[in-house]
């Protein structure tokens, strides 16, 4: 080492190979790499999810280095372009060929749910990222997540209806497993709140047209519309939402925080003002964590963090916090230093629960408010600790 370290410095002309090999020899000498596969819709429909959880990602690494147990930390990204069974050959290849202790990220569930056999059969922890379905963490026992659950959010917003006098709703969600969550636990917590849903429409989750569905929703003419979108949906949802006077026909408008996603908001103009939702982050959470993250993040890139990079951010947070309890081990005893971890996101104080492997967080209600010249998720109401209500069953 010393030889070669002295060699080098004399070949002034071989400056940037030099460095190569010196990191090469530091990460030996430091108990190697570990790996992390991270898998993200980076073109496609869901494009803009990957683009924020890797920015999240990268947000992470840049203010905590590429160290961690001991090792340094590799990110290995794969973009699966939303199609899951290029999410499935992927993550095979990733534990098979690259070796990756972690498999993470995840933009939709079914690309959460066709990894999971692959996490459980070599024993790989799974850090979902951004995917929602209450079940995916059933899926396997090494999954662990750091977004949130559709029944989560849902039922917080059923709960804010019925108390403001909203008797009547019909609901719109997308046409796949977390769209079905939405639609069930909005409606049974609505309905035990003493409300009605009058009629559940739905839309697919690949090029929606909303003009059809919104058509109906003026014909029943309920007190409000409650809209569950995916991440990227909410932009267009919301123009065709004016465009046929939905707005002016007094039917409130309330939803899950997807739908008026902080990636998009700013663009949708004044008829998202006013909009209700509840969700577990807002850009706008006035935390001192939060308005660093948010400062840091919007520097280092020329866009607004959304819910997904937070996810993102905080799933490094828990693997750096495992990979440091176990000293870079992997397998079942970094799944274990995982379970349990206690720690503050910018969403507010976050628990991975240790039977469920499932997120425990705050849901805010938030209203949609111009602050300072652009759109923002003003939250207004705090629902503490929330379990995901899919898994006390
Ligand atoms: C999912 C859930 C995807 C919520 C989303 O955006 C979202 C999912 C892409 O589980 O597929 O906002």
């Amino acid at each position: 080492m010393k030889t070669r370290r002295h060699s080098l410095h004399r070949l002034a002309g071989a400056a940037l190979a030099g460095l190569a090999l010196l990191g090469a020899a530091a990460a030996r000498a430091d108990g190697g790499t570990v790996k992390i596969g991270v898998i993200l819709p980076m073109t496609g429909q869901q494009a803009s999810t990957g683009r924020e959880v890797e920015a999240g990602i990268k947000l992470w690494m840049a203010q905590h280095g590429n160290k961690a147990g001991g090792k340094t930390v590799e990110i290995v990204l794969r973009d699966d372009a939303t199609v899951p069974d290029t999410t499935r050959r992927l993550a095979q290849e990733l534990v098979v060929n690259d070796k990756v202790a972690v498999l993470a990220g995840f933009g939709i569930t079914p690309a959460a749910m066709a990894t999971a056999p692959i996490a459980t059969k070599s024993q790989t922890p799974m850090v979902v990222m951004a995917a929602a379905t209450s079940s995916i963490t059933e899926a396997s026992p090494f999954i662990v997540r750091t977004s949130f659950t559709l029944p989560q959010v849902s039922v917080s917003i059923a709960d804010w209806a019925a108390k403001n006098k909203i008797r009547k709703v019909v609901s719109l969600v997308s046409d796949y497993g977390p769209g079905n969550d939405a639609e069930k636990y909005f409606a049974d917590r609505f309905t035990l709140d003493g409300g009605t849903v009058v009629e559940k429409l739905r839309t697919p989750l690949r090029s929606p047209d909303f003009a059809p569905v919104l058509q109906k929703v003026r014909d029943d003419a309920p007190d409000a519309l409650f809209v569950f979108l995916p991440s990227g949906q909410g932009a267009q949802f919301m123009k065709q939402f004016a465009e046929r006077g939905l707005d002016k026909a007094g039917i409130r408008l309330i939803a899950t925080g997807d739908v008026t996603d902080d990636d998009q908001l700013d663009q949708m103009g004044d008829v998202a003002l006013g909009v209700v939702t509840a969700h577990h982050y807002s850009a706008a959470h006035p935390s001192a964590m939060n308005q660093k993250f948010v400062a840091a993040f919007e520097a280092a890139n020329k866009f607004r963090p959304n819910f997904m990079a937070v996810g993102g951010y905080d799933g490094m947070h828990l693997i750096y916090d495992a990979l440091n309890a176990t000293h870079g081990a992997g397998g079942q005893k970094l799944l274990d230093a995982m379970k349990g971890q206690v720690f503050e996101s910018p969403r507010g104080p976050i628990l991975i629960d240790a039977q469920t492997r499932d997120i425990v967080q705050d849901v805010y209600i938030r209203r949609v408010e111009r602050v300072k010249g652009q759109l923002y998720n003003v939250e207004f109401e705090t629902i503490a600790s929330v379990k995901d209500p899919g898994k006390s069953k």
